[in-house]
C-alpha cells in the first residue's frame, strides 16, 4: 500500500503552493486528492493497474499522471520544483501546531522570516501580533507550539510505521526471495512510537534480498549494508533495519529483535539458570543447538508460557508467565462493533448507509452513528432539531436492514462549564452518548477536573470520548486528576474511551492501566471519520492489550443483547 507516501506528496504540494500563494482552487484541488487517496480501501496501485484512477474522487487526468510519476519514481516533478523555489525552514513551521501554510506565507512576505528561529524570535518581540489576523493571543500559542516541536523526541507515530513497515513487509515478501518476513521491534510490541522499524526475514538469499530492500522506490538513503542486514532512510519519514536469517536461526532471531532489550535480559538469564545459552540465533545446550520451531518453543524451555509482544517490557510479565498467569488478551476478532463514528450529518466523509456497509464487511454487529455537536461549529455540528432527524434516519435504517444494528447516538461537546451541549431531553431519546471536549483545552487541573465530574454526573452521559484531549506529538494531555475522574465513572458505571485514531490513542497505555486498576470499564472506538477509519481498530487494540486488557472491560466485545441493555439499564439510574 503506497497510498500514504501518495497522499504525503499532494499535501506537500498543496502546502507548498499555499506558500506560494498559488490560487485557492489549485492549494484544495491537491488536499481533496491527498484526502480521497487515504481513504481509499484499496492499495491506489491497484487503481493505476487497472486504469482506474481517475474514478478516485478529485483525481482527473492532471492528476493521475501525477500519481503515476510518484509510483514509478517516489516523487514527482512539480514538487521538486517547488522544492527549490520556497525556503526549507518554511516547511519546518508547518510541523508547528497552530501554523499553517497561510500563516507561513504571510510571516515569509511581510517580515521575511524562512525558518523556526526566526518564527520563534518574531514571537518574542510582538513582531506577529501586527499582522492581519493575529493578535497576541494567536502569538503565544505559536510560542507554545514551537516549545512543542522542539521537545518532541524524533519517534515515529505508530500509525505511520505501521503503515510503511507493512508496505515495506509486503514488497519483501513479493520479491518471492524470503521464505518469512516479520516486523519486530516496538512496533511489534505496539509502542505508540517507535525509534525505528525493525524486520526479520527468513531467506536463503540473504544478498539479493537486502539487493530488493535497498533498492526499494522508497528508501531514500541507505545509511549501512552488509550481507545479511541493512538499514535505510525512508521519504517521508522513518529508518527501517532488516535483518536476514536462515529457518532455522528465525524464532531466535525475531524474539531478540523484538524486544524489549529489558525482557531479552530476564529471558537470557533464565536460560543461564537452566543451563542453557539464550541469543540472537538460537537455544543452546553446551555446543547444541535445541530444536526451536517457534518462539513458544523458547519460552516453554525457559517454563515460561508464551508472552504476547506487547506486554514484553519486563514490567511483570514474566513473574506471571512464571506463575502461568497471564491475562487473556483482547484480540481484534473480539471487536463486535464501534460505538463512534462520523458521518456526512456533520464532518465525516461518507453517510449512514456507506459507514453502516464497511461495519458489515469488517464483521460488526453493531455501530454507533456519534456525530458531533452544535457548538462545534468547524465540523457543522448538529443542533437538537438535526440531531432528531439523524436518530429517525438512523431508526429507518434499522427497520431495512439487520446486520449491523445502528445505534442513535451523539458526540455532546462538553462545554466549559461541565454542562452539554445539547438539551438533555433530546439526549436521553439516544441509544448512547459519548461526551467529549473539543474546546477550551488549557483550563486548570482544578477547573478541567471539576467539569469532566460534571459532565459524568449527567444521567444521559455514557461514555467519556477520548478522555486527555491528548494529540500524538502535537497537542499535549490536558492538566486533569485522571484518577479522581476514573474513580467517579467506575463508581457510576461510565464508559472510558480508548480512542484508536492514531493521531490521539487516548487513553493511552498508562491511562488504560490505571483505568484497569479502578475498575472503569472501556470503549475502544475508531473515531472514524470514513470508511477506512474504521480500520485503526487495530492501534486501539494493541495499546489496550499493552495494558493486560481482556475481553470482558471492553464494552465492544459484548453481543448486542447485552450491550444494549448495559446502556439502557444505566441510562435509567
Ligand atoms: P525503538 O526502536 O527505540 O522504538 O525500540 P526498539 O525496542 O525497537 O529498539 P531497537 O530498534 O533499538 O532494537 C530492536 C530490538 O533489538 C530491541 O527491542 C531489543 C533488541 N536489542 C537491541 N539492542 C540490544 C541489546 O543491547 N541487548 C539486548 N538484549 N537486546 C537488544
Ligand atoms: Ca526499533
Ligand atoms: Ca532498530
Ligand atoms: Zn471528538
Amino acid at each position: 500500500m503506497r497510498n500514504h507516501e501518495v497522499a504525503w506528496v499532494f499535501q506537500r504540494i498543496a502546502d507548498l503552493l499555499e506558500i506560494k500563494g498559488a490560487p485557492s482552487y489549485k492549494v484544495r484541488a491537491y488536499r481533496r486528492a491527498a484526502h480521497s487517496i487515504l481513504a481509499l480501501p484499496r492499495p491506489v496501485e491497484d487503481y493505476h493497474a487497472e486504469g482506474r484512477l481517475t474514478e478516485i474522487p478529485g483525481v482527473g487526468k492532471a492528476l493521475a499522471g501525477k500519481i503515476d510519476e510518484i509510483l514509478a519514481s517516489g516523487t514527482c516533478r512539480l514538487l521538486k520544483e517547488l522544492e527549490e523555489e520556497v525556503p526549507p525552514g518554511l516547511l519546518e513551521m508547518l510541523e508547528v501546531p497552530g501554523v499553517g501554510a497561510k500563516t507561513a506565507a504571510l510571516v515569509y512576505r511581510q517580515l521575511g522570516i524562512t525558518d523556526l528561529d526566526g518564527l520563534e524570535r518574531a514571537a518574542r518581540d510582538h513582531r506577529l501580533r501586527t499582522l492581519p489576523g493575529m493578535g497576541g493571543k494567536k502569538e503565544s500559542n505559536i510560542l507554545h507550539g514551537i516549545a512543542l516541536v522542539r521537545r518532541r523526541p524524533d519517534r515515529l507515530p505508530l500509525g505511520v510505521a505501521r503503515s510503511l513497515a507493512e508496505s515495506i513487509r509486503e514488497a519483501l515478501v513479493r520479491s518471492g526471495l524470503a521464505e518469512r518476513v516479520e516486523i519486530a521491534g516496538s512496533l511489534r510490541r505496539w509502542r505508540e512510537t517507535v525509534g525505528d522499524i525493525d524486520l526479520v526475514a527468513a531467506s536463503p538469499h540473504p544478498e539479493q534480498l537486502v539487493e530488493v530492500f535497498t533498492a526499494l522506490p522508497i528508501c531514500e538513503e541507505v545509511i549501512e549494508k552488509g550481507p545479511t542486514r541493512a538499514r535505510i532512510r525512508c521519504r517521508p519519514v522513518g529508518q527501517v533495519d532488516l535483518r536476514v536469517v536462515s529457518g532455522d536461526e528465525f524464532p531466535c532471531a525475531l524474539l531478540y529483535l523484538t524486544g524489549s532489550k529489558e525482557h531479552n535480559l530476564r529471558l537470557r538469564s533464565l536460560a543461564q539458570r537452566k543451563g542453557l545459552k539464550l541469543n540472537e540465533y538460537g537455544l543452546f545446550r553446551g555446543g547444541e543447538r535445541l530444536a526451536i520451531a517457534c518462539e513458544a518453543d523458547v519460552y516453554e524451555a525457559l517454563g515460561l508460557q508464551w508472552i504476547p509482544p506487547e506486554l514484553r517490557e519486563d514490567a511483570g510479565e514474566i513473574e506471571a508467565a512464571l506463575r502461568g498467569e497471564l491475562p487473556r488478551l483482547i484480540e481484534l476478532d473480539d471487536i463486535k462493533g464501534d460505538l463512534h463514528v462520523h458521518t456526512t450529518w456533520t464532518d465525516g466523509t461518507a453517510d449512514i448507509l456507506e459507514m453502516a456497509g464497511a461495519a458489515a464487511e469488517l464483521g460488526y454487529s453493531y455501530l454507533a452513528i456519534c456525530d458531533h455537536s452544535k457548538s462545534l461549529t468547524v465540523a457543522v455540528g448538529l443542533d437538537e432539531k438535526r440531531l432528531l432527524e439523524q436518530k429517525a434516519a438512523v431508526e429507518r435504517y434499522r427497520k431495512r436492514s439487520t446486520e449491523p444494528y445502528l445505534l442513535a447516538g451523539v458526540e455532546v461537546d462538553i462545554l466549559a462549564d461541565g454542562t452539554l451541549d445539547l438539551e438533555e431531553s433530546v439526549l436521553a431519546g439516544l441509544d448512547v452518548v459519548c461526551a467529549s471536549v473539543h474546546r477550551a483545552f488549557r483550563q486548570s487541573r482544578e477547573d478541567m477536573t471539576a467539569r469532566l465530574l460534571r459532565a459524568l454526573r449527567s444521567p444521559v452521559v455514557r461514555v467519556l470520548g477520548h478522555p486527555t484531549g491528548r494529540l500524538l506529538g502535537t497537542r499535549e494531555s490536558c492538566d486533569i486528576d485522571l484518577e479522581a475522574v476514573m474513580e467517579a465513572a467506575a463508581a457510576e458505571g461510565k464508559i472510558l474511551e480508548v480512542n484508536a485514531s492514531p493521531e490521539r490513542l487516548d487513553l493511552n497505555d498508562a491511562g488504560i492501566r490505571m483505568a484497569k486498576a479502578k475498575g472503569c470499564l472501556l470503549a475502544i472506538n475508531t473515531d472514524a471519520h470514513g470508511p477506512a477509519g474504521l480500520r485503526d481498530m487495530r492501534y486501539g487494540v494493541g495499546i489496550a492489550r499493552r495494558a493486560g486488557v481482556t475481553p470482558d472491560m471492553v464494552i465492544n466485545t459484548w453481543p448486542l443483547d447485552r450491550l444494549l441493555a448495559y446502556l439502557r439499564s444505566a441510562a435509567n439510574t
